[in-house]
C-alpha cells in the first residue's frame, strides 16, 4: 500500500514546500505531493503543515505534522475525538533561537541597536558613559528550560552570565545555577538583568509574564519573549516600559502577527521587534525532513512517533 505525504503549501511561509521533496523521497513506493485546502487532501495519508484549517478534520488524515514546535494553534480535542494524531518540531530550534536570544543581550549591552538607529540619520554620538556595559558578570533568567530555553542558557553560560530558569519541574539544568517552579517565577527574575520567555502557550502560561512578574524584575532589567506573544501581557509591558520601570525589551512573537503597523512597539528606542524570525535558518526544512523522515517510517511500520502531542 502507497502511503502518500502531503506537504501543505502554508509551509511556504517558512521555505518553499517543494525543497522537501529531496529529503522525503523514499524507495519505500511511499508518495510526497504538495497539496492545497481543496480535495487533493483527501489523497493523503498524512500532512506537513504551518498552518492549520478545519478542512484538516473531515479529510481521512491519520497524522498531521506541525512544522513549528508551538502547536497552540491546533484543536487537540477535536484530533483526538478523530483519532489524527498530531506531532510537532520541538527539538530542532536550540541553535537558531539560541543564537537570536545572545544576538538580542549583546545588542542591549554593547547599545548596538542604538547605533544602528542613529546611524542612519549619519549621527556620531555616544550613549552615556555609564549605558554599555558586558554580559560577563550579568544575570539571566530562562523561564522555560526546553530546546529553547537550554539553547538560551548554553550560550549565557558560555559568556560568563549567571543563569537561572523556571521550568514545571524543577530538576536540574545544565548551565542553570538555579532552577525554580513557576510558583517561583518573581523571585526568580528579581535579580535578573535579563529575563529571556521559552515557554509554550497553554492556559497555565497566558498571561504569565503579566504585571506582577513584570514590577518584580529590575527598573534596569529587559524582558526578551521568543515563545508566544500571548505569555506576555502586552499592555502591562507596555506600562512599564514608558513608566522605565524596565530598561526593554526584545520581542519577536506577539499577540497579533503581523504586528499592526500603529503598535507603539515599532517606535520605541528601548524595543527590538524581530518578525517571529529568532528561529529562522536556511537549514529550517532538513531539521523538518529529518522529524519527518523518521516519523513516515514509524507510521508505515505501525510504531509509535515521536514527538507526539496529540
Ligand atoms: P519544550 O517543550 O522543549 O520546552 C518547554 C519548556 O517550557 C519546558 O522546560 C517546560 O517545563 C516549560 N514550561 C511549560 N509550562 C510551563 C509553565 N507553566 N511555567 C514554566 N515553564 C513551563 O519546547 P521548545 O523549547 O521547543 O519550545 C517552546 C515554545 O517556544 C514553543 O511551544 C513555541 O511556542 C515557541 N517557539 C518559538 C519559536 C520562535 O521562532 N520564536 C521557535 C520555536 C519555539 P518542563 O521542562 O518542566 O517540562
Ligand atoms: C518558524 C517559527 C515554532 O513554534 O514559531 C516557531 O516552532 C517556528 C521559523
Amino acid at each position: 500500500m502507497t502511503f502518500t505525504l502531503g506537504i501543505h503549501e502554508s509551509v511556504d511561509l517558512i521555505f518553499p514546500p517543494t525543497v522537501l521533496r529531496e529529503p522525503l523521497d523514499s524507495e519505500d513506493g511511499s508518495e510526497v505531493r504538495v497539496v492545497g485546502s481543496g480535495t487533493d487532501l483527501e489523497a493523503c495519508d498524512a500532512l506537513v503543515t504551518f498552518a492549520y484549517e478545519d478542512a484538516f478534520l473531515s479529510a481521512g488524515l491519520s497524522w498531521i505534522h506541525s512544522i513549528q514546535a508551538g502547536v497552540d494553534r491546533f484543536p487537540f480535542d477535536e484530533l483526538e475525538s478523530r483519532g489524527i494524531r498530531l506531532t510537532n518540531s520541538t527539538g530542532i530550534h536550540g541553535d537558531a533561537v539560541g543564537e537570536t536570544v545572545l544576538g538580542y543581550m549583546i545588542q542591549f549591552a554593547r547599545r548596538l541597536h542604538r547605533y544602528r538607529d542613529r546611524g542612519r540619520d549619519g549621527e556620531w554620538t555616544h550613549p552615556a558613559w555609564d549605558e554599555p556595559f558586558t554580559l560577563a558578570g550579568e544575570s539571566l533568567c530562562v523561564v522555560g528550560l526546553g530546546t529553547l530555553g537550554r539553547g538560551i542558557a548554553a550560550r549565557a553560560d558560555a559568556c560568563g552570565m549567571d543563569v537561572v530558569g523556571v521550568r514545571r519541574t524543577p530538576t536540574p539544568v545544565e548551565h542553570v545555577r538555579e532552577v525554580y517552579t513557576p510558583a517561583e517565577i518573581e523571585t526568580a527574575v528579581a535579580d535578573a538583568r535579563f529575563v529571556a520567555v521559552a515557554t509554550p502557550l497553554t492556559e497555565a502560561t497566558r498571561g504569565l509574564i503579566g504585571a506582577d512578574v513584570l514590577a518584580a524584575m529590575a527598573d534596569d532589567a529587559y524582558l526578551l519573549n521568543v515563545s508566544r506573544g500571548g505569555v506576555v501581557d502586552e499592555a502591562a509591558l507596555l506600562e512599564e516600559l514608558e513608566a522605565d520601570r524596565l530598561a526593554g525589551a526584545a520581542l519577536d512573537v506577539f499577540e497579533t502577527e503581523p504586528l499592526p503597523e500603529d503598535s507603539p512597539f515599532w517606535d520605541r528606542d528601548d524595543v527590538i521587534v524581530t518578525p517571529h524570525a529568532a528561529a529562522a535558518t536556511r537549514d529550517y526544512y532538513r531539521r523538518i525532513a529529518d522529524l519527518v523522515r523518521e516519523n513516515r517510517r514509524r507510521a508505515i511500520a505501525g510504531e509509535s512517533l515521536v514527538n507526539r502531542v496529540v
